[in-house]
């Protein structure tokens, strides 16, 4: 018999990625949508016809019971979340019900209807924030700077407390950044190499951005599902640091992401303070031996190859949208 595996935020970039997966691996994959007036299945069109889209939100967890009752999943992946930290300052009320209520929802409607189910949780390395230790592991203290990164430190904590009360098989990965093609257009990385797309075929002349000195852990989503996968299928439920062990800056971004075009981003970058944040996560830099070791999870792709995997995606795309 098929497992069946239910993916909240399938519509978003890991969750495209992550239905992949657990259909190559013979699953009967559904995903939760929200409802909304225009259809955003984008990322999933290629494999719409072989996925069960089911109407839910995490604000509703009427629709939550209901979507487990029909689908009786053996695994639920809980990505769904307002995921922008910028976006957070401007809507903290939300960003809180989405990110760290949702969770709730989702874990207190698995315990109702079968207490069975294994669960995932998508915790964050921005849990870390003003990191209190470099790299950061999975005791590392949290200190986040940001309401959704204190969104995501109530959403890690709720998990754990399930785990611990009920004796639920939900394990929580925090992962560090991880981008594509597929990354939305207001995260850093695919800004910039849709910019340098951009700029090399004459549309635009300058891409406008914030803090350049800002490092991340940067690595491909496509590599990080599995370690998600990967977490479900222990016998015991537990926390995992899933990262490069790399850190590079938003500057090493930006140099390498217009060389892959041949241009000199001097001449086309500007600082714009809208970008700037009211509170900054300087560094942050993950150890991922736990998860090297316990999972066995190893990421294939390194900082150099995503960006020029995402410029070249660019580059064509906005050839393709000219034609
Ligand atoms: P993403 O592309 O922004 O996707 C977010 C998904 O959540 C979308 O499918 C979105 O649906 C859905 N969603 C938002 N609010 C919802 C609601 N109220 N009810 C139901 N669905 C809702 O994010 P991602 O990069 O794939 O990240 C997946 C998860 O991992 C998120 O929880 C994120 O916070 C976390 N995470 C990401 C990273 C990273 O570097 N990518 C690192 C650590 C943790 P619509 O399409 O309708 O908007
Ligand atoms: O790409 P970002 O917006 O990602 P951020 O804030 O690190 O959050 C992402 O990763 C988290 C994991 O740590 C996830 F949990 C979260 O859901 C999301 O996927 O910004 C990265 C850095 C920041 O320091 C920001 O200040 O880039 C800096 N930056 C500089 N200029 C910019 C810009 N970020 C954005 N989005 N736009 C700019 O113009």
């Amino acid at each position: 018999m098929a497992k069946r595996a239910l993916i909240t935020g399938v519509t978003g970039q890991d969750g495209s990625y992550l239905a992949e997966l657990l259909l190559d691996e013979g699953y009967e994959v559904s995903g939760m949508v929200r409802r909304s007036s225009t259809i955003n299945f984008e990322r999933i069109a290629h494999i719409q016809d072989r996925i069960n889209l089911v109407a839910g939100d995490l604000l509703d967890e009427v629709s939550m019971i209901n979507i487990l009752k029909e689908i009786r999943p053996h695994e639920v992946y809980n990505l769904a979340a307002q995921s922008f930290v910028q976006t957070s300052w401007n809507q903290p009320v939300l960003t809180g019900e989405t990110t760290a209520l949702g969770v709730t929802r989702v874990l207190d409607a698995v315990r109702t209807v079968d207490p069975g189910i294994r669960f995932y949780q998508a915790s964050s390395s921005e849990m870390f924030g003003k990191v209190q230790e470099v790299p950061q592991v999975e005791t590392t203290p949290f200190y986040p700077r940001s309401p959704y990164g204190v969104a995501k430190v109530y959403g890690h904590w709720i998990t754990v407390n399930y785990r611990e009360s009920y004796d639920l098989h939900a394990s929580s990965g925090i992962l560090f950044n991880h981008e594509s093609p597929r990354r939305g257009l207001e995260f850093v990385t695919r800004k910039v190499t849709h910019g340098v797309a951009r700029i090399a075929a004459g549309i635009d002349q300058t891409l406008a951005l914030g803090n350049l000195d800002a490092e991340r852990d940067w690595g491909f989503a496509k590599d990080y599902v599995r370690a998600m996968w990967l977490m479900l299928q222990q016998d015991q439920p537990d926390d995992y640091v899933v990262a490069t062990g790399e850190t590079h800056s938003v500057k090493e971004l930006v140099e390498l992401s217009f060389a892959a075009a041949d241009l000199d981003w001097e001449k086309h970058v500007v600082i714009d303070e809208r970008f700037l944040r009211p509170a900054e996560v300087d560094l942050l830099i993950g150890d991922p031996a736990k998860a090297e070791k316990t999972l066995g999870w190893h990421r294939d792709v390194d900082f150099p190859k995503l960006v020029q995997m995402m410029v070249e995606a660019d580059l064509a795309l906005v050839k393709s949208q000219q034609a």
